[in-house]
């Protein structure tokens, strides 16, 4: 037997004991494994199969938007990490390059194989009536995280993990209302919005809190909004239709993710403009989503004025939840992972969002190096 082979054994084996150990230290004993939407008891379904009988790594059938960004790579990362054979699953990954047919495809090749569960981060909140109801006739639980599904019926799916994509842009404007009245600002602010990925759960929610802003915000203005669809070749398209559009009337730059504000950042540039915080002097600021290693690094150098993150690590939560569901736990229908905000102006140390203080961290070399994406 060759050594990789014996290796790639002795990790199965030890992925079912980790399996096996979690539900016995869990004092679950061994309950019913129910294939169905454990939140809802009289929907669950009697597959006569327990963990004893399993006696095999947990398949997960995983459909990945893409690899658009450097948040999507970090994000994929964490769950091929988390979902590993020594941590007890046998993982089939897709990687949808940012289409909904293709997730659709790889989710009804995962119903045909029969996987105990599946796993979407959804490019886009619809379309998936249809596709989920058929992985719930064969009796295969769907976990959907980051972006949303909007649904006719949501006990298609047992449970989604995500981010408060509004919270994020709530407090993205926030911070750009607290600098603009810290530096004493009054003066009209024309925003432009280089949106993400339309459609998408994270494009919704930022976007909305930006307008909602400029509602309540009379001196604020907003220009325009295009898709840079999350990547940077996008993102600097659409900023320079911007700057031909509006020119020196931009003030702020809102970038719904950090590989398009690379890209806008180049543009401007590319055309002169100063990138930085002194709107009095002309400058134009930038205000980006995720914050990311590279994000991090342009926020530190102020290119960036403030980076909201949108955190991708969700790896561990979906191996957690799996692990739950194993154990015939109910789980919660949703649970929203927490995040920071990161700016290297370093006078604003609070903000106020829903009648809460959100803390904005002043980044540091030390604090960029601890960082894990
Ligand atoms: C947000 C995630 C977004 C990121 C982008 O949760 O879906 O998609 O903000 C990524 O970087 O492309």
């Amino acid at each position: 037997m060759k050594e990789t082979e014996c290796g790639s054994k002795l990790k199965i084996g030890a992925g079912i004991i980790v399996v096996m150990l979690t539900v016995l230290l869990s004092g679950c004993g061994m309950d019913m494994i129910s294939h169905g939407t454990v939140n809802d008891e009289t929907d669950v379904k009697d597959t006569s199969e327990n963990l004893q009988t399993r006696n095999r790594l947990i398949s997960i059938g995983l459909s990945q938007i893409g690899s658009e960004s450097d948040w999507r790579m970090a994000s994929t990362d964490s769950v091929q990490e988390a979902l590993s054979t020594a941590n007890g699953f046998d993982l089939v990954f897709d990687d949808a390059q940012q289409k909904q047919e293709n997730q659709l495809k790889a989710v009804r090749e995962f119903i045909d194989q029969g996987v105990d569960y599946i796993i979407i981060d959804p490019v886009v909140e619809t379309g998936w009536d249809s596709v989920l109801s058929e992985a719930r006739d064969a009796g295969i639980p769907v976990i959907v995280y980051d972006r949303r599904i909007n649904v006719e019926d949501d006990s298609l799916y047992t449970c989604w993990l995500g981010s408060d994509f509004e919270l994020e842009g709530e407090r993205a404007c926030a911070w750009l209302y607290e600098y603009l009245k810290s530096r004493g600002i009054d003066r009209n602010i024309n925003i432009v919005d280089i949106q993400g990925t339309l459609g998408a759960t994270a494009q919704i929610g930022r976007s909305t809190a930006l307008e909602k802003a400029v509602e309540a915000n009379k001196n604020w203005f907003l220009l325009g909004a295009e898709s840079g669809d999350f990547t940077t070749a996008k993102g600097k398209e659409v900023m320079k239709e911007m700057i031909e559009r509006f020119g020196t009337n931009i003030n702020v730059v809102y970038v719904e993710n950090d590989n398009m504000a690379y890209g806008v950042i180049d543009a401007l540039e590319s055309k002169g403009y100063t990138v930085g915080e002194d709107i009095r002097n002309n400058e134009i600021m930038v205000l980006s989503f995720d914050a990311t290693e590279n994000g991090l690094k342009l926020t530190m150098d102020g290119k960036i004025a403030a980076d909201t993150e949108c955190n991708p690590l969700y790896g561990p939560r979906l191996m957690e939840t799996i692990y739950a569901l194993e154990r015939g736990e109910k789980v919660e229908k949703e649970t929203f992972i927490d995040e920071e905000q990161f700016s290297g102006i370093g006078y604003i140390g609070t903000i106020q969002v829903r009648n809460r203080a959100y803390t904005v961290t002043h980044l540091t070399p030390e604090i960029l190096d601890k960082r894990s994406y």
